[in-house]
């Protein structure tokens, strides 16, 4: 079986762009958990993301991939706010490193910490740089992190950490305004990022309906994330889904 970044890929060319969506475990339980993750596979997601900002339970959220693992036939990718997420039944992890800040702890810190117990659980570790983007209100991203976002309307700047991330051998983009944000990234600047940096981009954060989803994937996203949407109105997965799969 191939890594769960060459599924990442083969889904990118042959379904146009991947839809993954996040489940926080924080906001959910196990078995809601469990209930979403069927649910997303079944109305066509190419992957399940898991991992939140803060966390105020490790056992559950350990628990949660516990549960899926093997459940759920679509890979399940940890997605972690710190070295505390990394849980052992997961198919790979984004190694984020929160390149738009400039707190070392999230350049750096965290990963020293993460590294030896992903070495140790051999999980694939997917390297991740981690832009977050001005959405007009703070997030908890933004403030857990205690880091700034790149303002809206600078495209350059986005560009150029884009291919810094890129020169550090950083295989993923990851673009977002926060989760709950009350706007996502703007289609200019994902436009930006993917022509200049040549990564495939991963655009999150604020995305609530088929056609905010659809304007990511052509404006040059490679994967569009989703997580409130979906907590809130699981029926919008359909059409999620059908908005970013531009190939059928
Ligand atoms: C957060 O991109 C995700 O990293 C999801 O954001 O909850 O706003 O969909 P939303």
């Amino acid at each position: 079986m191939g890594t769960v970044l060459e599924y990442l890929s083969e889904i990118r060319q042959r379904r146009g762009a991947g839809y993954l969506v996040l489940l926080d475990p924080d906001r959910l339980s196990p078995e809601e958990l469990e209930q979403r993750a069927l649910a997303c596979a079944e109305a066509g997601a190419d992957a399940i993301l898991i991992g939140t900002s803060l966390m105020f339970s490790a056992a559950r959220n350990a628990q949660a991939f516990a549960r899926l693992k093997g459940r759920v036939k679509i890979p399940l990718i940890g997605f972690p706010g710190d070295a505390g997420q990394v849980v052992p039944s997961t198919d790979a992890l984004l190694f984020l490193s929160l390149i738009s800040g400039r707190n070392p702890e999230l350049l750096i810190g965290q990963q020293v910490r993460a590294a030896p117990l992903l070495k140790e659980a051999g999980i694939e570790v997917i390297s991740t740089g981690y832009m977050l983007i001005e959405s007009g209100s703070l997030t908890s991203v933004e403030f857990m992190s205690g880091t700034r976002p790149i303002p809206r309307n600078k495209c350059d700047i986005a560009m150029a950490h884009a291919l810094a991330a890129r020169y550090l051998g950083m295989k993923l983009l990851y673009l977002e305004t926060g989760s709950g944000a009350g706007a996502s990234v703007p289609d200019e600047m994902v436009r930006a990022v993917a022509a200049y940096a040549e990564l495939p981009v991963v655009v999150g954060g604020g995305i609530r309906d088929g056609q905010t989803a659809r304007a990511k994937v052509e404006a040059g996203a490679s994967f569009v994330v989703t997580g409130t949407v979906v907590e809130e109105d699981q029926g919008r997965l359909r059409e999620l889904s059908a908005a970013v799969h531009i190939k059928g």
